[in-house]
């Protein structure tokens, strides 16, 4: 007799891929599973870094200057640690980024970090493909070994985000994002499914089995897709992912459309997460420079408040940009739509910092 309860008690059993996994990283899991039944974790990538007009202002952060208190989620990016680079690919120094991990972690906030790697064939950016360069990476190929070495690398500086007790910082990873894409060197058009598989597949093994590394959960995602099909195309499998979710950026004044797209990919997500018993969430997502005022309680929230996701990450405020135009994705003190982002911050669906603290998310479970 499998009632609806006996599935949730069962969700609430379920592991992370990783048996190895540190009590942290295990209580995190946890966390993340009974928050579905609380509400949705709200988080904004690069949020203690920078602003739409502020750089490395001890605790800054736009979220915080619209609803008094730190987003719950902080999405960070590792783009440059495989080339030996001192900064991510948005200019922050790797080292910046360790102490503001520290800084969320140690206030019970949860990070995650995606990796706009360079292309390893070309040694160009993410968004240059090139015919081979899934093939060039796998086992049997030419660049094996140099991908790799980056895999050490990003092993490496994940072995470096360690909380005041000398414990790793559990760390949701998000690589290969967007993958049904064809902007990135991974997406659809430049791979087989079996060769994203196998890309995905062997990442994770890597990591956890080779280098090591025990403080990872994996999130798989992909771009908006239409039905379950697309979704699962090149998805690696249970054992090798813990989070699933997709990312959605509206464009021009297509307020419905939005709504209407994201509802159905979060019914569809939220099946495919069911029947893989694994944790949805909305892993990027914005409407670049927020050019509707109102659009937080009358888009964003009508799209995302009946589904069951764990939480929603805004992308970046870089603010205004070298070739002048603008890039933001949450209001900051004096924008546009900042009231109205209070007023949905005020409906209760979403939890930030405030709402949670180290203890609730890290030590759920106790040092034997
Ligand atoms: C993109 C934009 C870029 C940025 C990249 C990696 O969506 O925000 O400006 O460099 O993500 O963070």
């Amino acid at each position: 007799m499998f009632t609806s309860f006996s599935f949730f008690s069962h969700q609430l059993f379920a592991q992370p891929i990783d048996e190895k996994a540190t009590i942290e990283t295990k209580s995190l899991y946890t966390f993340l599973q009974q928050s579905l039944q609380k509400g949705i974790l709200f988080g904004h990538q690069d949020d203690l870094a920078y602003g739409f007009n502020w750089q490395y202002k001890k605790g800054e952060s736009d979220i915080k200057s619209v609803v008094g208190s730190y987003p719950a989620v902080y999405g960070f990016e590792i783009s440059g640690i495989e080339l030996d680079a001192e900064n991510d690919i948005d200019g922050v120094p790797f080292v910046k980024n360790l102490k503001f991990i520290q800084q969320a972690y140690e206030r019970g906030g949860i990070i995650t970090i995606s990796w706009h790697l360079h292309n390893p064939l070309t040694g160009k950016s993410a968004w240059e493909a090139a015919p081979g360069t899934v093939a060039s990476i796998l086992p049997g190929g030419n660049n094996n070994s140099l991908y790799n070495g980056w895999l050490d690398k990003v092993a490496r500086y994940f072995n470096t985000l360690k909380g005041k007790g000398g414990e790793y910082i559990p760390i949701i990873f998000r690589p290969f994002h967007e993958l049904n894409g064809n902007w990135f060197w991974w997406g659809r058009a430049h791979c087989s499914p079996d060769e994203m598989k196998q890309l995905y597949q062997y990442t994770v093994h890597y990591l956890m089995d080779v280098a090591n590394v025990h403080h990872l959960l994996y999130a798989y995602n992909t771009d908006k897709f239409h039905g379950l099909e697309e979704y699962a195309e090149r998805y690696p499998g249970n054992t090798f992912v813990d989070i699933v979710g997709f990312d959605i950026y509206q464009q021009n004044n297509k307020d419905d459309e939005f709504i209407k797209n994201c509802r159905t990919m979060l019914t569809d997500l939220d099946a495919f997460a069911l029947e893989n018993q694994k944790i949805p969430a909305l892993t990027e997502f914005g409407y670049n420079t927020i050019p509707n005022e109102h659009w937080w309680t009358n888009t964003f929230l009508p799209a995302v408040k009946d589904a069951r996701i764990a939480y929603v990450l805004a992308w970046r405020n870089a603010g205004v940009k070298h070739d002048g135009s603008k890039e933001y994705y949450v209001p900051f003190k004096g924008e546009n739509s900042a009231p109205d982002f209070l007023q949905m911050a005020k409906s209760g669906l979403f939890l930030f910092q405030n709402q949670l603290n180290y203890s609730k998310v890290y030590q759920l479970f106790s040092h034997k």
